[in-house]
């Protein structure tokens, strides 16, 4: 008997323990699975782009060691400062036009600070939104009053990971706690924004720490309206520099994993497409991705959206459009 197309697989929140049992299935019969639920939740050949720009990038205080913004690593990337409105409009009309439905504006910094910088995002977050696209910014740690602040301006998203297990983070980052991290999620919650988090696989991390990465986010009440898995893009003069890639069907194994659990939740396969075939890329859909960023730039390094047409074309993937507004 099929189920109701609404109607979760399992009842929710899972257990670490279910997590675990569907991580360590067979990956064709979890694909598979995973697969299923997808098309009970969402339309198969749909996905979502958000197009990502760095409105302020580098001269980061933080340690976190995969990341190209810290001043404490000497890396290709040159710091900037907060961006003028007219080119952030430019971009977001131009991503608009090739596609996106959502504009995700970064600036580099440990948290958000009541300044210039900050009326400068709020500015862009209204014109932006006044485009017709939904948007996003990622920040750093923010309160709640500072949250709604975003959400008068505009805002329909907020993206700060968790990046990791718990277990596994203090090997990644030190200057900040996860503890931090969750407090920043509530207040984005608080403020009524949608909440976007995830965080990276292959900082060398094992299964063990995937799985309780995933039973974090999936423990979220309610889970997030927006999940990113991204793989690492490894970054000259950091830490993490010379880390091996991931096997992309582990990527794959955790994207259908994170589906079976959090049905409902878009998902995107975020950084790390560049160096990822296209057939790794169907596969990340098939385990349930469905959304990814566009264009030919993330942050600071190389995105595969110069590729993106003709595979979608050739997978016949259409753009969804805006979800939640
Ligand atoms: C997320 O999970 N990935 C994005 C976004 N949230 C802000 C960032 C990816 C950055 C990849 C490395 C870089 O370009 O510097």
């Amino acid at each position: 008997m099929s189920l109701p197309k609404n109607e979760p697989a399992t009842a929710l929140p899972s257990t670490r323990e279910q997590i675990a049992a569907t991580y360590h299935r067979p990956l064709l019969d979890l694909i598979h699975e995973a697969q299923s639920v997808h098309r009970r939740f969402h339309t198969p050949s749909e996905v979502q782009q958000s197009a990502l720009i760095s409105v302020k990038t580098g001269a980061c205080p933080e340690d976190c060691s995969y990341c190209s913004q810290s001043s404490r690593y000497k890396t290709p990337t040159e710091p900037t400062r907060m961006m003028g409105l007219d080119e952030v409009l430019d971009f977001a009309r131009h991503a608009r036009e090739n596609g996106a439905s959502r504009v995700c504006m970064g600036s580099s910094g440990r948290d958000v600070k009541d300044n210039r910088d900050f009326e400068q995002v709020l500015e862009m977050v209204s014109r932006v939104k006044a485009l017709g696209v939904e948007t996003c910014v990622t920040l750093g740690m923010i309160d709640a009053a500072k949250a709604r602040r975003l959400k008068e301006a505009g805002l329909d998203y907020y993206n700060h990971n968790i990046d990791t297990s718990e277990a596994y983070y203090d090997r990644v980052i030190t200057t900040r706690s996860y503890g931090e991290r969750i407090d920043t999620l509530s207040a984005v919650r608080e403020a009524g924004l949608h909440v976007c988090t995830g965080g990276i696989l292959g900082l060398g991390e094992s299964d063990d720490d995937r799985i309780s990465f995933l039973h974090q986010l999936a423990s979220m009440d309610p889970q997030p309206e927006s999940v990113t898995i991204n793989r690492l893009v490894p970054i000259a003069g950091t830490p993490l520099a010379g880390t091996p890639m991931l096997d992309v069907l582990v990527v794959a194994r955790t994207i259908a994993t994170a589906r079976l659990h959090m049905p409902e939740a878009p998902i995107r396969l975020s950084a790390g497409r560049e160096s990822m075939s296209d057939e790794a890329q169907a596969l990340c859909f098939l385990a349930g991705a469905n959304s990814v960023f566009s264009g030919e730039k993330l942050l600071t390094t190389p995105n595969a959206g110069n590729r993106d047409q003709s595979l979608f074309e050739r997978l016949g993937i259409t753009a969804k459009a805006c979800a939640h507004s």
